[in-house]
């Protein structure tokens, strides 16, 4: 709490801030930057949120909660920003060496701010500027409390996920009592689906494929999948959830061909399996149940089942790392 008296300090001392989210930006560095930028102005402050990536349609709501402001930046604060990198260009080069104020919730990051402050119990950045807000001498108002609902279910996915703490629903019962309506922001956010990306989804589940008597599936998206149903990259994200669901599986595998021929590699993994180790061999990382890696331009007339293979051989050494013995190859 006294690194986060000391970010209210700052922000208090200073005017013309500008709050930054990451790149391809997500409920919660959206939610927490416009809560934010809206306590900042309750406070008589200057304030405006910048994001290299547009937000995708589901969240312009947030864009309510703040007026629209246009200054040269005095201060340069971030929310749910693990690395500089994660910026994105063109925010990367404008701002990304001088950034006052690092406000995160991520236990793998980088320092990169003159001042930080992470919170690595909560479940998303919303809990820490939950907690920021009242030290501004600002008030959780029903915007600023749906703002920030917004970001509590998008890094929970609706309080699913294991970093739901009973704080976490604690938080989110007074934003209720601000006057959010739960059951319309969960309908909008984690049930609505646009028909493109069902068509996609159909399409996915009609590649998948299991191994090691059913304990590893795998979906393949191809480029060619993505355009014909007319979604953007960055509204596949939910995707990689959907293998896991399948009774049995212990890894679940997203193979996702990029513009470039490229496939991005997204597993999750139950019961212990190191998701970030196996996607470590391959030059990428993440979460022990949540990683992912890029396979460069996999060779073949079937690219995506070259990639498969690789990332299939090495689920099979860390299954047997964990001495699970399964029926090798594919299954039905
Ligand atoms: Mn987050």
């Amino acid at each position: 709490m006294a690194g986060l008296r000391a970010a209210a300090q700052f922000l208090k001392q200073t005017d013309n801030i500008l709050v930054l989210c990451h790149q391809f930006p997500d409920g919660d560095t959206l939610g927490s930057a416009y809560a934010l930028c809206r306590a900042l102005q309750q406070i008589g402050k200057h304030a405006a949120v910048a994001c290299s990536h547009e937000p995708g349609r589901q969240y312009r709501f947030l864009e309510d909660a703040v007026k629209r402001e246009s200054f040269s930046p005095r201060a340069v604060v971030t929310v749910d920003v693990a690395a500089p990198s994660l910026l994105g260009e063109p925010i990367l080069s404008r701002y990304g060496a001088r950034v006052d104020l690092c406000l995160d919730h991520h236990a793998s990051r980088q320092p990169y701010a003159r001042l930080t402050y992470v919170d690595t119990s909560a479940a998303a950045a919303a809990e820490v500027i939950y907690e920021l807000i009242p030290l501004l001498g600002a008030v959780v108002d029903e915007p600023a409390a749906a703002c920030l609902y917004t970001a509590l279910i998008t890094d929970t996915n609706g309080f699913r996920l294991p970093n739901t703490t009973p704080r976490t629903m604690r938080i989110a019962a007074d934003l209720m009592e601000r006057g959010v309506d739960a059951a319309r922001l969960n309908r909008l956010l984690l049930d609505l689906k646009s028909r493109g990306f069902l068509e996609l989804e159909r399409r996915a589940l009609g590649s998948l494929r299991y191994f090691f008597g059913g304990l590893c599936a795998a979906v393949c998206l191809t480029r060619e999948m993505i355009d014909a149903c007319g979604v953007r990259d960055e509204e596949t994200d939910p995707l990689p959830a959907l293998p896991r669901q399948v009774e049995g599986v212990l890894v679940g595998v997203t193979l996702r061909e990029k513009q470039n021929g490229d496939y991005r590699v997204s597993l999750r993994t139950q019961s212990g399996l190191n998701a970030a180790q196996i996607c470590e061999r391959f030059g990428g990382g993440g979460h022990p149940s949540a990683a992912g890696c890029t396979i460069r331009r996999p060779e073949g007339a079937d690219p995506c089942g070259t990639a498969l293979r690789r990332i299939v051989e090495a689920v099979g050494d860390s299954l047997r790392g964990h001495g699970i013995h399964a029926k090798e190859g594919e299954t039905q």
